[in-house]
């Protein structure tokens, strides 16, 4: 063996010196093909028609020695070529996005991800979020027709499937989820839309009841300035606070980095309010309508940054059909790795949890040949506050409403107030209140954890109000969404009513010292008070007069333990997240000018008559 090694590396040496290399040889070769690596999966690259002769790239990827395997599939805007190469490692589980490690450990999952329309590897035309077919899309084509055509080509081309495909995906991958759901191919066996992307004016990403979320200018131009990935606009400063205050509106701020060649911005500001451009695309209106023939296991996240609200919505539309698993974490959670999240320590890592215990054998079940039954809960969800996973038939628990009054001098009770009683601050659009302590930058990590983010940096501002109850006598559990009682007037004419539900922690706190004295949000969002009447027709709020803002927060899960106290804070901004109310009606705010931001002093009664609450859905 020594001999053959000896002759080979001399035979190597002779044909080198006989043909050496000049030194101004160009480094680059024409190809270069890399050497067969010993991995565990095959890929392909592949291009799929649809309906209408446009293509998608997709990449599969294959386990070796799949046999019968079904088919997980993903369609995203994001990249599908990316999602390959977490590592260069030639193992599948480490080469696959980390959310993948259960399939990938399985050995016998083939999993594909697509290109959508318009993006990145894929033909034809993008459009944000794509309506289906009808009087928003004239075309033959939709997210739920390229599902159907993908699905259709992928059962016929790889012959190592069982025939038997799944979707997961979280956010715009969820939406693309909830759109397949819509005239399904056969094929398609079991769904998981993750922190699905629902409606963007109610309560996910773009808007929450009508209030702009500043943050997507970053995402329209990373989305749309290109077919890849966008290069975004750079902006002076460090401090996105300041940033956007010198800015002016909304509007100035997009005209100035050049927007308006971007007609997705042009859109969003042509229809600041709930018209028919947003009803007609409020996916889960529309799947209300359609009969849930897939199995479905809707995943979300208890402080869910960008899609709070469409989760919730569809499992209402599902009407007890899907299955939910709700977790402690922030948007997109479930992806990730959560042994803690912010302040928040848990019993081990609850994402891979709920991949191990819930999202595999839910998909197991449906799609593998002869696979034993799940035997998972129609709902899995974390009890915050407890730090405890449940399982139980339905979301919400069954629970009763219970009315947690403002009162005088801070205090909130559950007793009614009796005398007459208001409180006020003065809301000044110069001096708006930020969402987390400053400097507020273009962070992921800033980003994922501004909701458990300790609200002590806002509890003595003059223009936020808080409202505590005294310590608890015994732990008290919510379960489902709070609802926002509340009476307040204004001077000006329009009016933002950002109100937060907040545990309390006792001053001492023995199991985690640091968190002793911590205002953690529960259930936070605003609300734009032009909308108070109706979501469509925004009227200007008459000044100085009582008026009535009825809104539901994002859902909760949640026992505020035995000595915590229950804070509710109300505020008239929340910046730079939502775009500033000037204070004054305007018709379109994106365009407000200079002179139409004005200080208005803000009222909050609690008196018979007009008893702001924060009503609790107390678990029964
Ligand atoms: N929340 C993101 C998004 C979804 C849908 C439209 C726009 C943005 C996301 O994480 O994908």
């Amino acid at each position: 063996m020594r001999f053959v090694f000896a002759v080979a590396t001399f035979a190597l040496l002779r044909s080198a010196a006989a043909n050496p290399t000049p030194p101004n040889t160009p480094d680059i070769p024409a190809t270069f093909v890399p050497p067969a690596q010993q991995a565990d999966f095959d890929t392909r690259d592949v291009m799929i028609p649809m309906r209408d002769g446009v293509k998608l790239h997709a990449v599969i990827v294959v386990p070796k020695g799949a046999t019968r395997a079904p088919i997980l599939l993903t369609r995203t805007p994001y990249n599908a070529g990316k999602k390959l190469g977490r590592t260069s490692s030639t193992s599948m589980a480490a080469s696959l996005p980390v959310d993948d490690d259960v399939f990938a450990a399985d050995g016998n999952y083939i999993r594909v991800y697509e290109d959508v329309r318009g993006k990145y590897g894929s033909e034809g035309d993008y459009v944000m979020t794509r309506p289906l077919k009808g009087p928003l899309n004239p075309t033959p084509v939709d997210h739920s027709t390229d599902t159907y055509d993908t699905i259709d080509w992928l059962v016929k081309n790889v012959k190592e499937t069982n025939g038997r495909v799944g979707m997961i995906g979280s956010s715009y991958d969820g939406f693309t989820v909830l759109m397949a759901l819509v005239h399904p191919h056969p094929a398609l066996k079991a769904a998981v839309p993750e922190c699905p992307m629902v409606d963007g004016w109610m309560g996910d990403d773009w808007m929450h009841y009508g209030a702009f979320r500043n943050i997507n200018l970053d995402y329209f131009a990373g989305q749309t300035e290109q077919r890849g990935e966008g290069k975004g606009v750079p902006r002076p400063g460090l401090d996105d606070y300041e940033t956007f205050l010198r800015a002016g509106s909304t509007g100035d701020y997009a005209k100035a980095a050049g927007f308006e060649q971007l007609p997705f911005w042009k859109k969003i500001a042509e229809h600041p309010a709930y018209d028919a451009f947003w009803q007609e695309q409020a996916l889960d209106t529309l799947l209300a309508k359609e009969p849930l023939t897939v199995p479905t296991l809707i995943v979300a996240s208890e402080w869910d940054q960008e899609d709070k609200y469409g989760w919730s919505a569809v499992y209402k539309a599902f009407k007890g059909r899907a299955l939910l698993l709700l977790g402690p974490w922030p948007h997109s959670g479930a992806k990730g790795n959560f042994a803690s999240f912010g302040p928040l320590q848990f019993d081990g890592d609850t994402a891979v949890q709920a991949r191990r215990d819930v999202i595999k054998p839910f998909l197991d079940e449906q799609l593998k040949d002869k696979a034993p039954k799940s035997g998972i809960a129609p709902v899995t969800v974390f009890e915050t506050g407890t730090m405890t996973w449940r399982k139980q038939a339905t979301w919400p628990a069954h629970n009763a409403p219970r009315a947690l009054y403002f009162g005088g001098d801070g205090h909130a009770s559950f007793d009614a107030p009796k005398g007459e009683g208001f409180d006020e601050y003065v809301s000044d659009p110069q001096k708006p209140v930020p969402y987390v302590p400053r400097p507020v930058k273009n962070d992921h990590d800033q980003w994922r954890k501004w909701l458990v983010v300790d609200q002590r940096f806002v509890v003595d501002r003059p223009d936020v109000l808080s409202f505590v109850t005294e310590p608890l006598k015994e732990p008290l559990h919510i379960s489902g969404q709070a609802q926002v009682d509340l009476f307040a007037s204004t001077t000006g004419t329009d009016s933002d009513w950002v109100v937060k539900l907040i545990d309390v922690y006792p001053e001492e706190y023995a199991p985690q010292p640091e968190l002793g004295g911590y205002e953690l949000g529960i259930a936070m969002d605003i609300f734009r008070g032009r909308y108070r009447d109706s979501f469509e027709h925004p009227t200007a709020i008459p000044a100085g007069q009582v008026q009535r803002y009825r809104f539901a927060l994002p859902d909760a899960n949640h026992v505020f333990g035995k000595g915590h106290r229950i804070m509710v804070q109300v505020q008239s901004s929340w910046f730079p997240l939502y775009d500033r109310n000037p204070q004054t009606f305007v018709e379109n705010m994106f365009f407000a000018k200079p002179g139409d931001y004005k200080k208005a002093t803000q009222r909050v009664y609690h008196q018979p008559g007009a008893a702001s609450a924060v009503v609790l859905p107390v678990a029964r």
